[in-house]
């Protein structure tokens, strides 16, 4: 295989790791947890796994001696850089335990386990995924982990393997599987524990405890890159609006930390949308009063970031998809036999007046989107809806009126853009490699110490990589009861913006003078080897939150 120069180089960084995990280590015992609400309703559902302590790893006296571990791992859900070394760190820290140690990944994800489809993973073939992007070690999937006969599945070839351990690294609903997997083979005596890694460049698996997700550092900064090379380009022609969506299926962690690195002119956050219960008609309107006021100054080109997750928090948009997914899952079929031109209009007749109206009124192509197939969690596929596109058209036609009604004098020429894909697999930014790779290794240690149902879990993260705080969180800790597919269900609470949280505050404060001037910022692209200040920065939301935080 032919190999980059960065690929040769970068597969010999040594990831930066907790000074704890270095030399001996022992373990500490917090306070017995709750979950963050429904404690009676979450303690009844985990008896064996809820009230764990949260677990840190500290300097230790001994060394102890390990039995030869079997571990299995699974990637889950969608790329996210550094996956990579958070399997190096658990190849290493099984094999620092015991030499004869071994390590099973399960291909494509939880379906791996379920198909008993699965390769040993020796030293040579981790050796070259070190430091790299992507999950193509093992691939990943979206397969949901989650009766009990699946369970039953997965235990005969963890049985067949003498796997003790299985990693499960994804997301919030995918470690929210790695809880309930965690609970049942506790509960049957199985012998196998489970313990989660929290990944995803979303951001939205994150808490008191858990400061980030992995892989949201290195994606946010391919896409800050990218979109700074844009408003530079922009602001040399000076002819263009650009509208660039950005991923981040339902949270806007992605698009507001971009808006803080590169200060665009105009960044949407959709959990202000739905606070402030505005409708598309509210979004066009802004967008076309900040190109009519910089129309004002001579200024006919700017940039829009749009989060993928937008139409969903538009309430009204909201309870149009709240009908149609449950409109579409009772006549599934008989919609399918409906020849594609006539679907629209077929769905028009079908629903009830206030959400037909709003679907008459969208595009034909945003439309169709809203009917194409849910993903297997029944989530509307978001990243397949062009959003960029509908704002940017309905945007022209907004100025359209506004230039009839002389409120609006200008050029109005767009480009649109979506950035998703391209910043999942880059190679991991420093933060992410030395993260990910502490988070493998702590999974290790919490599987040698006995742990099931915990998620593995890196602190402290905005200071010197060797004053991290590595440990364990229960994962029962981060749940509450929701309401899915019509039934209360207990999973992990994702994290979406906080609008009273540092990070949108610093961007509210300063957005309307970006919006005006052009005030761009140029982050240029990753860096990984040079001074720290410019290689090992983590994400400037990670900064703001942590700031002033006592370890
Ligand atoms: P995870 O939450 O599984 O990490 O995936 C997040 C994400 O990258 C979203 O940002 C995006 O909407 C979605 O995956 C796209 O999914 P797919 O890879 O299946 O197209």
């Amino acid at each position: 295989m032919t190999k980059s120069a960065l690929q040769i180089a970068r597969a010999a960084y040594q990831p930066k790791v907790p000074k704890t995990l270095k030399g001996v280590v022992a373990l500490q015992e917090g306070q017995p947890t709750q979950s963050v609400s429904h404690q009676e309703a979450i303690r009844k559902l985990f008896p064996n796994t809820y009230e764990m302590p949260v677990i840190e790893f500290v300097a230790g006296k001994e060394r102890k001696s390990y039995a030869p571990l079997n571990v299995g791992v699974i990637l889950s859900g969608g790329q996210a850089p550094g996956g990579h070394n958070v399997i190096a760190g658990i190849y290493d820290g099984i094999q620092d335990m015991n030499p004869n140690s071994r390590l099973y990944g399960f291909i494509l994800g939880p379906g791996g386990l379920l198909n008993h489809n699965y390769m040993e993973l020796t030293a040579d073939i981790i050796n070259e995924y070190r430091n790299t992007g992507g999950f193509d070690i093992i691939g990943s999937g979206r397969d949901k982990l989650e009766t009990k006969a699946q369970f039953d599945k997965g235990l005969e070839i963890l049985k067949k393997l003498n796997i003790q351990a299985l990693v499960i690294i994804g997301g919030d609903d995918s470690n929210t599987n790695a809880c309930v997997l965690a609970e049942y083979y506790a509960q049957i005596g199985a012998g196998v524990q489970v313990i989660g890694c929290p990944k995803t460049i979303d951001g939205d698996l994150k808490n008191e405890m858990i400061e980030t997700s992995f892989g949201f550092d290195t994606a946010c900064k391919v896409y800050s890159e990218v979109i700074g090379n844009i408003q530079r380009d922009c602001n040399s022609a000076r002819k263009y609006w650009h509208f660039i969506k950005l991923m981040g299926r339902s949270a806007s962690h992605i698009a507001l930390e971009c808006a803080l690195q590169v200060q665009p002119n105009i960044c949407i956050i959709s959990e202000e949308v739905e606070a402030k219960n505005q409708s598309l008609d509210d979004v066009i309107q802004y967008i076309a009063d900040v190109v009519a006021r910089r129309a004002d100054d001579g200024n006919h080109f700017g940039t829009v970031l749009i989060p993928e997750g937008l139409i969903e928090f538009i309430p009204a948009i909201k309870r149009l998809i709240a009908e149609l997914n449950d409109f579409l899952a009772e006549h599934d079929t008989e919609f399918k036999m409906i020849r594609k031109s006539e679907q629209r209009a077929y769905i028009i007749r079908k629903l009830s007046p206030e959400n037909s109206d709003l679907y008459a009124s969208l595009p034909e192509s945003v439309a169709r989107q809203l009917t194409l197939d849910r993903d297997p969690h029944g989530n509307v596929q978001v990243s397949l809806i062009e959003t960029e596109k509908l704002l940017a058209e309905m945007v022209g036609k907004r100025l359209s009126e506004m230039a009839a009604e002389g409120k609006y004098k200008g050029k109005f020429a767009t480009q649109v853009h979506f950035f998703g894909y391209e910043g999942r697999c880059a190679a991991p930014s420093n933060y992410d490699a030395d993260y990910c790779y502490s988070l493998g290794y702590t999974a290790a240690g919490l599987i040698g110490e006995g742990k099931t149902g915990y998620m593995s879990s890196v602190r402290n993260t905005t200071a010197p990589a060797s004053e991290w705080i590595a440990g364990g969180v229960p994962i029962t800790m981060m749940m509450n009861m929701e309401r899915r597919h019509g039934e209360m269900k207990p999973v992990i609470q994702k994290a979406l913006v906080q609008l009273d949280g540092g990070p949108f505050r610093a961007f509210a404060a300063r957005r309307d003078e970006w919006a005006i001037h052009t005030d761009y910022v140029y982050p240029g692209p990753i860096q990984y080897f040079g001074p720290a200040e410019v290689c090992d920065q983590p994400a400037k939301t990670l900064q703001i939150e942590q700031k002033g935080k006592k370890f």
